[in-house]
C-alpha cells in the first residue's frame, strides 16, 4: 500500500508542472527552502485582496479581523509543536532571527568575561556566528562538540565540556548537511543536569518529523515557515515562558510596550514583547496554511514517505561508482550529501541542472562542518513529501551524465 498519494500531492504544487530546460522539474533543493501549495499561496493572496490591515491597533473590521487570524494562527502553532501557552509562540522572520534574538536578548542578560556557550561542529552558520558574535562582546567562548567520521554526534565527548561557566547550549534538530537526526532529547536531559538551557535549531526538523517541545524540554526551539511549505520571511522561536518572561526585549518599537515616556518605558506582555513592529502578517497567514497543509496528510506518513525515497537515493547513489556518500550517522532524515571522486561539486550541480534536476552544491553555510570533513563543499540532494522515486531516478540519470561528460 501507499503510504501518501504522491500525484496527488505533486496536483497541490502549481511550480512542479513547470518545464525547466525543457524537462520537467525535478526539486531536490528543500533542505534549502521547499515549495508551496496552492492553499498557502491563495492564503496569502486573499489576506491581501480580502482582509489587509494591520493588527493590534485599529477597531475597525478589517484590523480585527486581521488580528483575529493572526492569534489563530499562534494557537494553531501552539498545537502543531505541542506547546503548553500560545504565548511561548514567537513570529519573528526565520530560524536566523530566531537565534540571534536569544543570543541578544537572553546571551546579553547571562554571559559574562569566562562564561561559555557550547555548540557541534555540524552547526549552520545561522546557530554560530550570532553566538560568536554575543561571546565577542561579553568576552564569553565557544565550545564545540565533535562528532564522529560517521557524522553522529560524540555524546560522551559533549558531556565532557560541561563546565560551570557553561550558559546555554545550542544544537541542530536534523543537520541540513549530513542528515544527521540529532539526540536532541538525550542532551537535553544531559544539559539540564548541569542547570543549562538548551536551544535546540529545528529548521531542517519541523517539515519532517512530529515535535513535542514539552515532551523535549527544549527551553528554546527555533524553525522557519519556507522550509515547512510556508512562505519566506516568517518563522517561530518558541520558549519557555518563565525563561521568555524573564528576557530583555530583543527589538525595541510598536507592539512591543505597553506604555512609553521619554523617561522610560513599559513592556508589552508574551508575545508582543518580541514583535516590535509591524508582523508579516501575510506570511503568519500563509504560516497557518502551512501549518493546515503538513498537519492534513500527518508528520509521520510524510516521515515515512521521506525515509523511503533516502533509502531508496542511498543505494542508487552507492551503484554509481565514484560517489562518495557524506554522513553516514545511525539515525538519518531527507538529507544526502556526496561527492563525486575527480568532479567538483560545482560541476555536478550545473550538469545534472541541464537535465532539470535542481540539487544544491557548495558549503551549506557550513564551512566549519566542511573543513571537519575535509572536503571544500558537497553536493546535496534533499527530499520533501512531493518527491517520487521517478526524482531519484532522474538524479541516478543526471549522475551518469555528469561522469559521462568527465569521463570517469
Ligand atoms: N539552521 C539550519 C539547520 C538550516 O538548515 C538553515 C537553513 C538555517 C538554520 C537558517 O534558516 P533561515 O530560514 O533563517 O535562513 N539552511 C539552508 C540550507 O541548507 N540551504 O539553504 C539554506
Amino acid at each position: 500500500m501507499k503510504i501518501l498519494d504522491i500525484e496527488k500531492i505533486r496536483a497541490d504544487f502549481p511550480i512542479l508542472r513547470q518545464s525547466i530546460r525543457g524537462r520537467s522539474l525535478v526539486y531536490l533543493d528543500n533542505a534549502a527552502t521547499s515549495q508551496k501549495p496552492r492553499s498557502v499561496i491563495e492564503a496569502i493572496g486573499s489576506y491581501y485582496s480580502e482582509q489587509n490591515a494591520n493588527v493590534h491597533r485599529g477597531v475597525h473590521y478589517l484590523s480585527e479581523k486581521a488580528t483575529e487570524e493572526v492569534e489563530n494562527v499562534r494557537v494553531r502553532v501552539k498545537k502543531f509543536i505541542k506547546a503548553q501557552d500560545h504565548r511561548e509562540v514567537i513570529f519573528v522572520r526565520g530560524t536566523t532571527e530566531a537565534i540571534n534574538l536569544v543570543a541578544q536578548s537572553y546571551g546579553r542578560a547571562h554571559l559574562q568575561a569566562g562564561d561559555e556557550v557550547m555548540i557541534t561542529e555540524m552547526e549552520h552558520h545561522s546557530n554560530i556566528v550570532p553566538w560568536q558574535i554575543v561571546c565577542e562582546e561579553k568576552g564569553a567562548r565557544l565550545k564545540v562538540a565533535p562528532i564522529d567520521d560517521a557524522g553522529d554526534l560524540e555524546l560522551d565527548l559533549l558531556e565532557s565540556l560541561f563546565s560551570k561557566r557553561t550558559r546555554l547550549v545550542a544544537l541542530s534538530h536534523i543537520s541540513n548537511v549530513l542528515g544527521t537526526i540529532n539526540p536532541v532529547k538525550k542532551v537535553i536531559e544531559m544539559a539540564h543536569r548541569y542547570q543549562v538551557p538548551v536551544l535546540i535549531d529545528g529548521a531542517q526538523a519541523v517539515p519532517h518529523m512530529n515535535i513535542d517541545v514539552q515532551d523535549l524540554d527544549c527551553d528554546f526551539y527555533a524553525f522557519s515557515g519556507h522550509k515547512m511549505y510556508g512562505p519566506t520571511g516568517i518563522g517561530v522561536l518558541y520558549g519557555k515562558r518563565g525563561l521568555l518572561e524573564a528576557m530583555p526585549p530583543y527589538q525595541g518599537g510598536g507592539d512591543m510596550i505597553r506604555k512609553v515616556t521619554f523617561e522610560g518605558t513599559e513592556y508589552n506582555d508574551l508575545p508582543y514583547k518580541f514583535e516590535a513592529g509591524t508582523p508579516h502578517i501575510a506570511g503568519i497567514i500563509g504560516l497557518g496554511a502551512a501549518v493546515d497543509y503538513i498537519q492534513g496528510m500527518g508528520l509521520e506518513k510524510i516521515a515515512a514517505h521521506e525515509n523511503e525515497l533516502l533509502q531508496d537515493a542511498t543505494q542508487a547513489l552507492q551503484k554509481i561508482s565514484g560517489v562518495e556518500i557524506i554522513g553516514k550517522a545511525r539515525d538519518r532524515a531527507c538529507v544526502l550529501s556526496f561527492v563525486m571522486e575527480g568532479v567538483h561539486p560545482h560541476d555536478v550541480g550545473t550538469i545534472i541542472d541541464q537535465e532539470g534536476v535542481a540539487i544544491r552544491v557548495g558549503h551549506h553555510c557550513a564551512m566549519p562542518l566542511m573543513k571537519r570533513l575535509g572536503v571544500p563543499a558537497t553536493a546535496r540532494a534533499s527530499f520533501a513529501v512531493y518527491n517520487s522515486h521517478e526524482d531519484i531516478q532522474a538524479l541516478v540519470h543526471g549522475l551518469r551524465k555528469v561522469r559521462e561528460v568527465f569521463g570517469c
